[in-house]
């Protein structure tokens, strides 16, 4: 049974081993020697490809040259780039010599981009030429003081090293590191977690070998798939679930650099894409849009939808229209969950369906933090070997979300069936999301703060049939101020990476409400203001 006589939850899928001792790459690298010549990274655009062979002897090339360049276990390095085949190997690299690697979100202002590149430590940035110059803006905002001292780009531009310049060695032996995958961090992506700014989220090797693993023994993938790899790699959901899922299989991943309707289809009619990880925005065009009519899409066989709620009746219409028999998961998990802790693979509209493999949940009581039963509405939280060793230089943050005993509170509302299906049905964290992409409200609220006409300020989301909610901003004027909306509006659009823009508008309002310390309480503003 998934749900035991004390109302925890687990998964319908036994236990799998697994291994304490094995760093992330040398799991992969195993890999990549039994799958050799197969094709596992490519390019749509470009046509560029890497084997699994080259994929290893590459990655170990760049691992030595930045070894050969001081680097050592513990440093941190940034990508700030959108998806393509180094980007893989650059992970590899890093997973090679302990190095911790972290990634920025490409459409980052350089604003957003020097808090990310502060807070991280980072010595290393690696991007594109067209970034160049973002990179460089960013690194002179003095008020956020940084550490780097080696700029990488991918190709050429001036002031750079040439990303290719760091392939050294034979490509066989890697430098000489010893990595504990349980106590060692991987990967440092970034989330804002329950509140407050985007925080490190300190994954260790084990966390997401584990999490790799754990997903696909719900979301299978073998060595004749096709994978698409249009999730940006910056996030978590492309980062491990979406491309090593599939490198772990000894799969062929197909990268895009963006969305862009025509590119996408032609990319899963013209590569014959088996497996497509998706975002609820995406899985409503397949479903919806009439140009996709217009290709053939037969070899398409599995879908996941992640990252946000996908609708029930979106599952309903998606399967109206590919009746070839095209198979959809929606999983469910956090960056700080490695992230997946749910797949549905019941086929149940609206819901997360079970546990992955070595992972329980429950659902808890808002006030009483009391263990609820079956249909009861609470907190979900959950607990295994995904859960992130904790926020980088953030005790307090990382104390407030993971229990002694290591429940990790996810922020999330929701309700399990007696099957044991999780439902979530609401967020009691601040966190919008846009598009399966985090838009933490402090992040805003402090901008909008900086403004000359702004008293007061909260930021929510409203929600959005096409892209789950649309943050918009409440504001106090100062008193005289004649400020109007489309300024707020045009004032953040400069500022901030185009999903956090104010989608919603502005509403002027008289007070913000706010609990004696000051704490905005965003339950009463969302039932005066957003549910009617
Ligand atoms: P983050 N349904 C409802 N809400 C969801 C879902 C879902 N299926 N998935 C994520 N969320 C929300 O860190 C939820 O509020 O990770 C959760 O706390 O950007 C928050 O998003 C976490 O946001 C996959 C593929 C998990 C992707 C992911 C999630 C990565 C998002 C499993 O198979």
């Amino acid at each position: 049974p998934t749900v035991t006589p004390d109302n925890t939850l687990q998964s319908h899928i036994p236990d799998i081993k697994i291994p304490t001792n094995v760093p992330f790459h040398q799991y992969l690298f195993e890999k990549c020697d039994l799958f050799k010549d197969q094709t596992a990274v490519d390019e749509f655009l470009t046509g560029r490809k890497y084997t699994y062979q080259q994929l290893k002897e590459k990655s170990i090339k760049v691992a030595r040259g930045l070894y050969n360049m001081g680097y050592r276990k513990g440093d941190v390095v940034l990508a700030f780039s959108p998806n393509h085949i180094d980007y893989t190997v650059l992970m590899l690299a890093c997973s090679t010599i302990g190095v911790w690697f972290s990634a920025a979100n490409p459409a980052y202002t350089a604003e957003e981009l020097s808090c990310q590149i502060s807070h991280s430590e980072c010595k290393a940035i690696f991007t594109i030429p067209f970034f160049a110059g973002t990179v460089k803006s960013a690194l002179d905002i003095k008020s956020h003081p940084h550490k780097v001292k080696d700029l990488f780009v991918f190709g050429e531009a001036q002031g750079y090293q040439p990303f290719d310049t760091l392939l050294s060695g034979d490509g066989t032996t890697c430098p000489d590191v010893d990595i504990d995958p349980v106590k060692d961090v991987f990967i440092l992506p970034y989330s804002s977690g329950t509140t407050g700014m985007p925080k490190g989220v300190m994954l260790t090797h084990y966390n997401c070998l584990a999490n790799v693993l754990q997903a696909l023994t719900s979301i299978h993938v073998s060595t004749e798939d096709r994978a698409l790899g249009l999730l940006p790699l910056y996030h978590i959901y492309g980062m491990t679930a979406v491309q090593f899922s599939v490198l772990f299989s000894g799969a062929a991943i197909t990268f895009l650099p963006k969305f862009e309707p025509e590119t996408f289809l032609k990319c899963l009619q013209g590569k014959k894409i088996t497996v497509a990880q998706l975002v609820p925005p995406l899985i409503i065009f397949l479903a919806k849009h009439p140009v996709v009519s217009a290709f053939n899409l037969t070899s398409l066989q599995k879908v996941v939808s992640g990252a946000a709620p996908l609708g029930a009746e979106v599952t309903i219409e998606f399967t109206k229209r590919f009746t070839h028999g095209v198979t959809i998961n929606q999983g469910y998990g956090l960056t700080e969950t490695s992230p997946v802790t749910n797949v549905d693979v019941t086929g149940t509209p609206g819901s997360i369906g079970n546990l992955v493999a070595n992972t329980q949940g429950k659902i808890v009581d808002l006030v009483t933090n009391k263990t609820l039963g079956v249909g009861e509405v609470g907190e979900y939280c959950v607990k295994g070997p995904q859960i992130m060793s904790g926020y980088f230089k953030d005790k307090q943050a990382t104390d407030h979300m993971i229990e002694p005993d290591g429940w990790l509170h996810t922020g999330d509302i929701g309700y399990a069936s007696p099957e044991g299906l999780v439902f979530i049905k609401d967020r009691l964290k601040e966190l919008i999301k846009y598009k399966g992409s985090q838009v933490p409200p402090a992040e805003l609220e402090a901008l909008l703060l900086g403004h000359p006409d702004v008293q007061d300020v909260a930021v929510l989301g409203v929600p959005d049939e096409q892209c789950g909610e649309l943050p918009k901003a409440f504001v106090v004027k100062k008193p005289g101020s004649k400020v109007r909306e489309e300024e707020l509006v045009k004032y953040v659009e400069d500022k901030v990476a185009h999903t956090k823009r104010l989608r919603g508008g502005v509403l002027f309002i008289n007070e913000i409400p706010k609990n004696p310390s000051g704490k905005i309480l965003r339950r009463i503003m969302r039932d005066q203001y957003i549910k009617s």
